[in-house]
C-alpha cells in the first residue's frame, strides 16, 4: 500500500491511477488504499461527490466518470453542445463550466483535454467576453480571468466578421484555449468542488 503525506495526496495518487476510484488515507499509518470496485463500468448514476471520514480514514471521491483534481471533481462530457446549453447541462450535474484560477488546473485541464484527442476536437470551458467584448469573465463566478492559456495566435475577437465571444479548448491548438463562435457545437469540461 503507497505512502502519502495527506489525505489530499492520497486523493489526488488516485486521481491520476486509472482503475482507482476512490482513496482510503488512514493518518495514523499514512498509507493510502486505492479502491478499484467502487465505480462499475456499466454504473451511470449521478450521486455526487462521497466523503467520508472517520478517526482513522477518510474517503474523497468523485461521481463515476469525474476526474478529481486538487479539491475539485472535472468531467469531459462525450456530447456536443453550444456553449450555453453547455453550461446548462453542467448546471443540470450540479455543476458548472470548468473555471480556471491556478496554473495546476490550466495545465491539468489542457493534458486531461488530450487524452481525449482521438474523439474530442474541443471542449467548451466557462469563460466569455458576451458582455464587454475583450474583458474575460468566468461565467458562474463572474470574475475576470488572470490565468489563461491562450493559444499563440488567440483571442482574435472577430472572424470572418462575426465575434467569437465563448472559449474552448481546441485540439488544433495542442489544447490551449480558443475563442469561438458561441453557437459552435463542441464538448464540454464540468467542474464541482468536493465539499
Ligand atoms: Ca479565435
Amino acid at each position: 500500500m503507497p505512502i502519502a503525506q495527506s489525505s489530499i495526496a492520497c486523493a489526488m495518487f488516485c486521481s491520476i491511477t486509472e482503475t482507482c476510484c476512490s482513496a482510503s488515507y488512514n493518518e495514523k499509518s499514512t498509507q493510502c488504499g486505492l479502491d478499484q470496485t467502487c465505480c462499475p463500468q456499466n454504473d451511470s448514476s449521478e450521486e455526487g461527490i462521497v466523503m467520508r471520514k472517520t478517526n482513522e480514514s477518510v474517503s474523497l471521491l468523485c461521481p463515476c466518470g469525474w476526474t478529481l483534481h486538487e479539491s475539485k471533481c472535472y468531467f469531459f462530457s462525450e456530447d456536443t453542445a453550444i456553449w450555453k446549453n453547455s453550461k446548462t447541462a453542467c448546471e443540470a450535474h450540479g455543476s458548472n463550466l470548468a473555471e480556471v484560477k491556478t496554473d495546476s488546473t490550466r495545465n491539468f485541464l489542457r493534458i486531461k483535454a488530450a487524452e481525449y484527442r482521438d474523439s474530442a476536437e474541443a471542449f467548451w470551458i466557462g469563460l466569455t467576453d458576451i458582455d464587454d467584448n475583450g474583458v474575460w469573465i468566468w461565467s458562474s463566478s463572474q470574475t475576470e480571468a488572470t490565468v489563461t492559456d491562450w493559444y499563440h495566435t488567440q483571442p482574435t475577437m472577430v472572424y470572418q466578421l462575426k465575434e467569437q465571444n465563448c472559449v474552448f479548448l481546441f485540439r488544433k491548438f495542442g489544447y490551449k484555449w480558443n475563442d469561438a463562435y458561441c453557437e459552435d457545437e463542441c464538448q464540454y469540461v464540468c467542474e464541482k468542488t468536493v465539499s
